[in-house]
C-alpha cells in the first residue's frame, strides 16, 4: 500500500493506482470529464481533473491531472486548494471556447456532463468563446437516426473507444489538428457511406449534445393534433422497464400501465404494444426455423435487432442469406396496424400513422428501409427513442408517476405472452422461439418452460436444447455487444462454430440497455440487472407463457394471416436484405 495525504487527511491507497482512483474510493469528489472508468476510458485529454500535489524532492507544489497521474508514498494531495479550484475553473472555461453556448435549446439541456461541470467550477463567464470557429463546425444530419454536432464535441473519445473497442465496428475516429481536431466517421463523408451501424452506443457515452438521436418530437406532435389523422403508438418491450427513473421511480419498476395512460393524454388514439407482435414474430420465426432445420439449413441468425441487419449488411454481407426473414417485431405490428387494423377500426389506412417508441436508435434506420414501406409510406412513420419519449411528456407537461395507470385501448391486439415480454433482453428471444418450436414439434408444452440454460450475461452464451421429436437436440448460442457478435460471426464462417439457432442483439444487455435508452451520467449500463429482473418478473406473472398460446394471436392467424408463413404472411411479416 502507498501511504499518501488527501486534503490533509492521511490515508492508504493502493500500489499502481491514479490519484484519481484512490480519490474516489475515499469519496473525495474531483470533477472529471473524458474518462468514464466503466469503459477503461482515461484519454487525459479535458484536463479537468487538475489537483494540486506537494511530493518529496520538489520544493513547490505542482498542478498536475489526477486520472493519469499515480500516487506516491508521501504524497500530499490538494484537491480543493485555491489554485487547484482556479485551475479546473480555467479548463472549463477553455473547453467552452469553443462550444455553443445555447444550453437552453440543446437536446442534451439538464442531462449534460458539461453543464454540471461548469456549475460545479462556478463559472460565471466565458472571456474565450469563439462563435465564429464554434459556428463553422459540421453538423451533419446525413442519417435517418443519428445527429453528430461537432460544434458541442469536447474531445473526450469515449465514443471512439466505445465504437472502436467494445462494439468493434471502429465508424468513428479523431481527424485534423490542433483546435480542429474533432470526432469524425473513419474514411467517410456521410454516415450512409459509413462503417456505423447506428447502434447508438456512442450516444450513451456522450457527455454532451454532441451526439444524439434525430429529434422526432415536433413530427409526432404534428401528427398528434392534426384531427384527420388515426395516430397508433407502439411501445418496445424493454421501455416499460427502462423509463420510470427518469420521473423519480425506482430503476427498473414497470411502468406498462403509466405510458398507456401518458400516451392516451398525449393524445394517441390507438395504443398498442410491442410485445403482443414479438409472439407474432415467434410464430414466424419459430416455423421458419423449423422448415430450415429439417432441410438442413444452419445456423439461422435472429432478425429482430436492426443494428446488427446493419452490421450484417455492412460488415458481413456473406452472411446475410442465413439472416431469418422474419421482420421485427416493430414492423410487424406496423404492418398489422396499416392493413389489418383499418378494417377494424372502419379507417382509411392512408389515415393511419404509427409511431413507436423504442429503446433503440437504429429502429429508426429500419423504419426507412424500402423493403418495408407500403404504397410510398413506410409502415413504421415515426420512431421515438425512449429518451425522446420523455422530452415528449415534458413537453406536454405529462409527469409519469402522478399518472394512474391503464390497460390497452385495442380489443384485438393488446394480449402479450411471457415469452414476447423476454425479447427485451439478451437470450429473451431465443427463449421464446425454443418455447414455441419445442410445442409445435412435440405437440405439448416445455416441462420447464423457463429456460435459465440461456440466460446470463456473459458476451456469448451457448447452450444445448433437445426438442425432442424429429428435431432433437439443437445447438443455440446467444450474442449481445456487436464486439463478441464479430467474434461468433467469424467463428461460424471459419467453420469453428457449429450452431443451429444463434440469436444476436447488437446492444450490450440487449434492449434493456438500448443505444435509445435513457443515459446515466457518468455510467455506462448501471441499471441492466435491475431491468432484467423485471422483465423476467413480466414473463412470471403472464397469464400466458408462450407465443403460440395467446389467443389473440390465435384469432389474429385464425381471421387474417392463416397459417405462419402463409402467403400473406411472407407478403406482410417478412423482409429482405441488401447488402
Ligand atoms: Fe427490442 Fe424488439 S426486443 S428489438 O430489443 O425484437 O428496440 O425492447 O422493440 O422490434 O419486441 C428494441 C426492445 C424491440 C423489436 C421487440
Ligand atoms: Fe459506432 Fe454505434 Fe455510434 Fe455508429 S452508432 S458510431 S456504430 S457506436
Amino acid at each position: 500500500t502507498v501511504a499518501l495525504i488527501l486534503n490533509g487527511t492521511p490515508c492508504t491507497g493502493r500500489a499502481n493506482e491514479t490519484i484519481l482512483s484512490c480519490a474516489r474510493r475515499h469519496d473525495i469528489y474531483i470533477p472529471t470529464l473524458c474518462e468514464l472508468d466503466d469503459i477503461d476510458h482515461t484519454p487525459g485529454t479535458c484536463r479537468v481533473c487538475v489537483v494540486e500535489i506537494v511530493q518529496a524532492g520538489h520544493d513547490a507544489p505542482q498542478i498536475v491531472t489526477a486520472c493519469n497521474t499515480p500516487i506516491r508514498d508521501g504524497m500530499e494531495v490538494r484537491t480543493r486548494s485555491k489554485r487547484a479550484r482556479d485551475m479546473q475553473r480555467l479548463q472549463v472555461e477553455l473547453l467552452m471556447a469553443d462550444h455553443l453556448q445555447d444550453c437552453a435549446t440543446c437536446i442534451r439541456h439538464g442531462d449534460c456532463e458539461l453543464q454540471d461541470l461548469a456549475q460545479f467550477v462556478g463559472l460565471k463567464e466565458n472571456r474565450f468563446f469563439d462563435r465564429a470557429r464554434t459556428e463553422a463546425r459540421p453538423i451533419d444530419l446525413t442519417s435517418p437516426a443519428m445527429v453528430r454536432d461537432m460544434r458541442r464535441c469536447v474531445r473526450c473519445q469515449r465514443c471512439v473507444a466505445i465504437c472502436r473497442h467494445h462494439q468493434q465496428v471502429d465508424a468513428l475516429a479523431m481527424e485534423g489538428t490542433g483546435l480542429d481536431r474533432l470526432v469524425a466517421l473513419r474514411g467517410a463523408e456521410d454516415y450512409p457511406s459509413s462503417a456505423c451501424v447506428s447502434c447508438g452506443q456512442c450516444v450513451l457515452v456522450c457527455p454532451t449534445g454532441a451526439l444524439g438521436e434525430r429529434d422526432e418530437t415536433d413530427r409526432a406532435i404534428d401528427y398528434i393534433c392534426d384531427p384527420d389523422l388515426v395516430t397508433v403508438v407502439q411501445f418496445a418491450p424493454a421501455v416499460r422497464v427502462a423509463f420510470g427513473e427518469e420521473f423519480g421511480m425506482p430503476p427498473g419498476t414497470n411502468v406498462e400501465g403509466h405510458i398507456a395512460t401518458a400516451c392516451r393524454k398525449l393524445g394517441f388514439d390507438v395504443v398498442l404494444d410491442t410485445n403482443f407482435a414479438a409472439d407474432v414474430v415467434i410464430m414466424e420465426e419459430g416455423a421458419e426455423l423449423l422448415g430450415r432445420l429439417k432441410a438442413g439449413r444452419r445456423p439461422t441468425f435472429t432478425s429482430c435487432c436492426p443494428a446488427w441487419i446493419d452490421f450484417a449488411e455492412i460488415h458481413y454481407p456473406e452472411i446475410l442469406p442465413l439472416l431469418s426473414s422474419t421482420r421485427s417485431p416493430q414492423q410487424v405490428l406496423s404492418a398489422i396496424a396499416k392493413t389489418w387494423l383499418p378494417g377494424k377500426l372502419g379507417v382509411a389506412p392512408d389515415r393511419i400513422r404509427v409511431i413507436s417508441v423504442m429503446p433503440c436508435v437504429a429502429k429508426k434506420e429500419e423504419a426507412t428501409r424500402p423493403q418495408l414501406a407500403r404504397d410510398g409510406r413506410p409502415d413504421t412513420d415515426l420512431v421515438l427513442t425512449t429518451r425522446e419519449f420523455a422530452r415528449l411528456l415534458r413537453r406536454e407537461g405529462i409527469d409519469l408517476k402522478t399518472l394512474e395507470p391503464s390497460g390497452f385501448d385495442s380489443p384485438f391486439l393488446r394480449e402479450y405472452s411471457g415469452a414476447g415480454a423476454i425479447f427485451g433482453t439478451t437470450g429473451g428471444v431465443m427463449e421464446a422461439a425454443l418455447r414455441t418450436v419445442y410445442a409445435i414439434v412435440n405437440g405439448r408444452e416445455l416441462e420447464q418452460i423457463e429456460l435459465t440454460q440461456l440466460r446470463g450475461f456473459e458476451g456469448i452464451r451457448e447452450a444445448r436444447v433437445d426438442l425432442g421429436g424429429q428435431v432433437g437436440e439443437v445447438r443455440v448460442a446467444m450474442v449481445h455487444g456487436l464486439g463478441d457478435t464479430r467474434a461468433l460471426v467469424d467463428s461460424v464462417l471459419a467453420g469453428r462454430a457449429d450452431y443451429d439457432f444463434i440469436e444476436v442483439m447488437a446492444c450490450p444487455g440487449g434492449c434493456v440497455d438500448g443505444g435509445g435508452s435513457l443515459r446515466s451520467k457518468k455510467a455506462y449500463l448501471p441499471l441492466a440487472q435491475k431491468r432484467r429482473e423485471t422483465i423476467y418478473a413480466v414473463d412470471r406473472a403472464a397469464r400466458v407463457r408462450q407465443s403460440h398460446n395467446n389467443p389473440q394471436v390465435q384469432a389474429l392467424y385464425r381471421d387474417f394471416l392463416g397459417a405462419p408463413n402463409s402467403e400473406l404472411a411472407h407478403q406482410l411479416l417478412h423482409t429482405s436484405y441488401e447488402d
